[in-house]
């Protein structure tokens, strides 16, 4: 039992403007953050109602200390510590779906946003379509009024919305997924077409889907950072989030009514076109972090700043930039994108973060399409180079195989696990293998699963991987 006394909100909560789907570390590290900042420099009633769509976890953190927690900077030379108070309530959807509609429909909110990772959006990764066949949508085109999914909650608030006579409220995707504005545009236009096209019509028209390109790395946080903050502070916080210093969000400009916190005063920048922000921060950082993920976890690393402490993983993110990466992004306005790639090595090396690769390593099947398969999509159309990006993927096929290289299990965390573990049980060839796995077309366009280029880049690196390891592969890949 900790001996310190719980943290308590000290100022009041603030007036609600906004719900947020997705409570977890992330948004509190950063989406609170910045709108506490833009509070701060413009007021506004842009009070946070945070729902959870699973767990109670996070409220039963939150609600003992008025929804108060701290945002805790991990420097490489030392922590420093932010009392966040822009979260005023915290929903589990689960326990009370009407209390989360009601929110989601009440005048004074007039934003909706989202991180509720990529799965989130029950959506076919390799297209982008809402999944009809998706359980949780199923169930909501079945029950619309007691929702279970984000699609399901903002077709039905904005139906509710509607009748009302409200204006929509605008949707925010904050998650890591290409075009993330339209997607869940997208999404949420199929869904309301399932249910009337005379709701979608209003949505599509009166509806406002801006997309964000967000970045801050922020591990989940471990009873280890619980107790450092208490040792510090002298306080006691299980919803304190550790974070890097580091912090940027590109916001597509388009709300409805212009409503929204002045995000801008606190430092995101806030664009007509995200794209090019978004692809270079998808395929520069979530690649590389996702080949470290692999590569990093099948080499024996447990985190990031341990695998790009070991010079073959520092020089395959290199090599990934350089030849396989930056080729297929482009220019986004101010950006030096050679000096955008030093600086994620060293963002990467900071000490302070224990990221697990196997945390990064997560998800995979709904990462992989727009964090590594655009680029090779981009490479293998321009005749450029794909040996290290197909590393990468024939590493992803091995860890979701199961077995480590010493033989040990591994724990894989995926909506498509068994799919994947049977992909690499169903042939003892590493040819048979990879051409499982580019049958699963949920991941692999079939344009792409079709080029031989790529299948046998893939075969060569999966042979590689099987008989010769992954850091002996690293090291091979970095120094041709
Ligand atoms: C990571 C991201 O877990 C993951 O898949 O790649 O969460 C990454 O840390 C963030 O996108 C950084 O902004």
């Amino acid at each position: 039992m900790p001996v310190e006394p719980r943290l308590t909100r000290q100022t009041p909560a603030p007036r609600v403007g906004m719900v947020h789907l997705g409570p977890g570390a992330f948004f509190r590290a950063f989406n609170a953050t910045y709108t506490e900042d833009a509070v701060a420099a413009a007021g506004g009633d842009w009070g946070i109602c945070a729902v959870s769509l699973n767990s109670a976890s996070v409220r039963d953190q939150l609600a003992p200390q008025g929804c108060a927690y701290t945002s805790v900077t991990l420097a490489p030379d030392g922590p420093s510590h932010r009392v966040i108070g822009a979260v005023a309530q915290v929903l589990v959807a689960p326990e009370n779906p009407q209390a989360v509609l009601d929110a989601m429909s009440a005048p004074e909110v007039r934003i909706v946003s989202l991180t509720v990772t990529e799965k989130g959006y029950c959506h076919e990764p390799a297209t982008g379509r809402l999944r009809l066949d998706h359980p949780g949508i199923l169930a909501d085109l079945a029950t619309p009024g007691n929702p279970i999914t984000a699609p399901g909650f903002l077709v039905e608030a904005l139906a509710r919305r509607r009748s009302a006579g409200l204006a929509p409220f605008t949707v925010m995707s904050c998650d890591n997924l290409p075009h993330n504005g339209q997607l869940v545009r997208a999404v949420v236009l199929e869904m309301a077409r399932a249910r009337d096209a005379t709701l979608a019509d209003w949505i599509a028209i009166n509806g406002r889907f801006p997309a964000t390109m967000v970045d801050r790395i922020t591990p989940a946080t471990t009873p280890a950072d619980v107790a450092a903050l208490a040792a510090a502070t002298g306080y006691h916080d299980p919803a304190c989030v550790v974070h890097e210093p580091f912090r940027q969000w590109v916001i597509e400009d388009d709300f409805v009514g212009g409503a929204r916190p002045a995000w801008d005063l606190a430092g995101a920048q806030l664009v007509r076109d995200v794209a090019p922000f978004e692809t270079m921060k998808l395929r520069c950082l979530n690649g590389t972090h996702s080949a470290l993920a692999y590569l990093g976890y099948l080499a024996g690393h447990e985190t990031i700043a341990a695998s790009v402490a070991d010079p073959p993983f520092a020089a395959l993110c290199r090599h990934l930039w350089h030849h396989e990466i930056l080729p297929t992004v482009p220019q986004p306005e101010g950006e030096d994108l050679p000096a955008y790639c030093d600086a994620l090595l060293e963002r990467y090396a900071n000490p302070a973060i224990r990221h697990r690769t196997w945390q990064i390593a997560m998800d995979g099947s709904q990462k992989l399409p727009q964090r590594l398969l655009g680029a090779v999509a981009d490479q293998l159309a321009a005749n450029r180079p794909i040996a290290g990006l197909a590393l990468v993927v024939a590493a992803w096929f091995r860890y979701t195989g199961g077995t480590d290289e010493a033989g040990g299990t591994i724990d894989v965390r995926d909506p498509l696990a068994p799919r994947l573990a049977a992909a690499w049980a169903g042939s003892d060839s590493a040819g048979g293998r990879v051409a499982a796995f580019l049958a699963i077309d949920k991941v692999f366009a079939p344009a792409l699963a079709r080029d031989p280029r790529l299948s046998q880049a893939l075969t060569v690196a999966t042979e590689g991987l099987c008989a010769r390891g992954a850091r002996a592969m690293v090291q091979t890949l970095t120094q041709t």
